[in-house]
């Protein structure tokens, strides 16, 4: 039972890009086993010590394609105010053309594989197929791990079901007796490109993470966004935690944070206060759908994790390194001199005879053993502490919303929304300093408006009036309580005020108190914070002062906020909703009230 679509799909894109060979994926253990023989083979991967990682390899990028190409990507909607100010916007016909150019036998001495790939419980009512060509195996293998790859796609396909179309080539194509590099990719023509509107992908020059994995930032995000908003639901840049406090009660919360602010931290921590447990259900993205009860009820699209390596250790997040005993890709870490892998935060000493991920002997901290954007590939079920329910297909029902970002100063360490506009206004308004995750400046502050800045597949501005139409879908009572979280304010000597990871379980607990009713709040002009002890410091010692600096409101600090946030609303013109326009004035004004007299605050 074929697909005619995807048929004529295939045999026109290998007409275009005239592979040597055509390979259809059946997502079997051999052929990733395959995948890894010929990455080895290239000199793209090694193999690690069998007795250290078994099944694992550590691949090395091109020091030029190591993140997420930004100002490479782009939202190809009919009209450029559907792609709005913060996506890069190219005219479709225009792009497609550019795009044939390259395309137009970019895979000649290579095999084109066809992905066929489910992102959510194969054959589930929320799970959505789509279908990635490529020319690289690195992608196969890491599709392998990070979707439900195969066979089983097909079938539940059947002969005229609808998939998403992604078109994928490292665009470096090889002549009769040209010998192949171990990173192939193009260094001058970077294309990461979206049409929404007819749910197509096509990327072009890099093999690196979310720029050629497509079923994760450009599938289950920027297409999936448009999705969403066409058909009621919401597709987001969230870890989905299941927490369990000492009575057995379970909660279900999602966190919106930015690429490589601690989400998978988050998702399988530790918790410091006894009796408490978190299960993970995702680590990178939710889509949420209202069920039948009223309640929106999330799942984890993906089957694996593209987790950030440096900085997770055994004291950071411990279940991420149990996840690592074997069957993992490692890519950009350094690997010792008995084959293992290694990155800054594994351990507090380096190895000796460690080689570094530009394959230099380590030169000890002058430079970086591990690519500040390295990554380990690995699938989810091997994560000792993920939730039973992780692949429901009805989703998990959401009790609290976290959003969240890297901010030095200002923002406490946790407030909780006045209500669901309020929540979607803090979610709009969100600002984090940038990271690795993506090509250019670290540690500059951007709004990085629900973390979704890079991965929303239309306007920003819609997208807003998305989020508050939920009001209007369900029952106010029944929608997620809003949250906004800060792990990372600093005190004047530039150090973490918070400890963070495993003590962030305290603000976990504190959440859920607010779910109950019985956790104390006061309320602030910028939210409700924890009243004076009702955050549980047992056991914990803070820096004097310093809980008075997490939950304090830095009134001055704020009102320069106010005017970032009307510079950043500003750039949406008419289309902002009224109910974002009104919400900043509100904060405004209960600062200003606030502020005077100066003396009170
Ligand atoms: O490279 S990815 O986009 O998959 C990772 C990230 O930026 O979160
Ligand atoms: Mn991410």
């Amino acid at each position: 039972m074929r697909n005619a679509k995807l048929d004529t799909w295939v045999e026109e894109v290998a007409a275009l890009c005239k592979p040597d060979r055509v390979h259809w994926c059946d997502g079997s253990a051999a052929e990733h086993d395959e995948m890894i023989r010929l990455m080895v083979h290239a000199g793209t991967a090694v193999p690690l010590s069998g007795d250290k990682r078994p099944d694992s390899v550590l691949v090395r990028s091109h020091p030029a394609d190591v993140a997420r190409v930004e100002d490479r990507t782009f939202i190809c909607s009919a009209r450029p105010e559907d792609a709005g100010p913060t996506n890069n916007w190219a005219d479709p016909a225009e792009m497609k053309a550019t795009l044939n150019g390259l395309f137009d036998g970019c895979m000649a001495g290579r095999t084109m594989y066809v992905i066929p790939y489910s992102m959510g419980p194969v054959g589930s009512p929320i799970a959505n197929i789509g279908v990635e060509i490529t020319d690289s195996p690195y992608v196969v293998a890491n599709m392998h791990l990070m979707t439900r790859v195969g066979t089983r796609v097909l079938e539940v396909l059947g002969p005229d079901g609808e998939f998403v179309r992604g078109l994928h080539s490292v665009g470096m194509p090889l002549g009769p007796n040209e010998p192949d590099v171990p990173w192939p990719h193009n260094i001058e023509h970077k294309y990461i490109t979206h049409f929404p509107e007819t749910r197509e992908i096509m990327s072009f020059g890099s093999g690196y993470g979310g720029n050629a994995l497509l079923g994760k930032k450009c599938h289950a995000l920027r297409i999936a966004s448009v999705q969403a908003r066409d058909e009621g639901w919401l597709a987001e840049h969230m870890l989905i935690l299941k927490l369990t406090n000492p009575e057995g009660r379970t909660y279900y919360i999602t966190g919106a944070f930015p690429s490589a602010c601690g989400k998978t931290n988050l998702a399988m921590l530790e918790p410091t206060l006894p009796g408490w447990k978190v299960q993970t259900v995702g680590e990178d993205i939710a889509w949420m759908k209202l069920g039948a009860d009223g309640r929106l009820r999330a799942i984890n699209p993906e089957a694996g994790f593209f987790g950030v390596a440096p900085g997770t250790g055994m004291g950071s997040n411990p279940n991420a390194m149990r996840t690592l005993t074997d069957r993992a890709i490692y890519t950009n870490c350094a690997i010792t001199g008995d084959g293992d892998v290694w990155w800054e935060g594994m351990s507090d000493e380096p190895p000796g005879d460690l080689t570094d991920w530009l394959r230099r002997p380590y030169q000890g901290t002058l430079r970086k053993a591990a690519h500040p954007n390295a990554r380990f590939t690995v699938a989810a079920q091997q994560c000792p502490v993920i939730a039973d329910e992780w692949e429901d297909p009805a989703g998990v029902p959401i009790d609290a919303i976290l959003f969240g970002g890297r901010r030095t100063n200002t923002i406490p360490l946790v407030t909780e929304a006045f209500d669901w506009t309020h929540g979607t206004f803090m979610g709009a308004t969100a600002g984090s300093e940038t990271t690795a995750a993506a090509v250019g400046a670290v540690g500059q502050l951007r709004r990085d408006p629900m973390a979704m800045l890079p991965f929303c597949g239309y306007n920003m501005a819609d997208y807003w009036g998305h989020w508050l139409s939920f009001e209007g879908r369900t029952e106010t009572s029944k929608l997620p309580k809003v949250f906004f979280v800060n792990w990372f304010r600093k005190g004047a000597d530039g150090k973490f005020l918070w400890p963070g990871y495993g003590d962030n379980s305290r603000v976990l607990k504190w959440v859920t108190e607010r779910i109950e009713g019985t956790g104390q709040a006061v309320d602030t002009p910028i939210g409700r914070l924890p009243a004076p002890g009702a955050l549980d410091l047992s056991g914990l010692s803070l820096h004097d002062g310093a809980m008075d600096q997490l939950l304090s409101v830095d009134v001055d600090g704020w009102l320069s906020e106010v005017a970032l946030i009307r510079e950043h609303f500003g750039r949406f013109g008419d289309r902002l909703p009224d109910a974002m326009a009104r919400s900043v004035d509100e904060l405004e004004a209960r600062l200003q009230a606030a502020g005077v007299p100066a003396g009170a605050r």
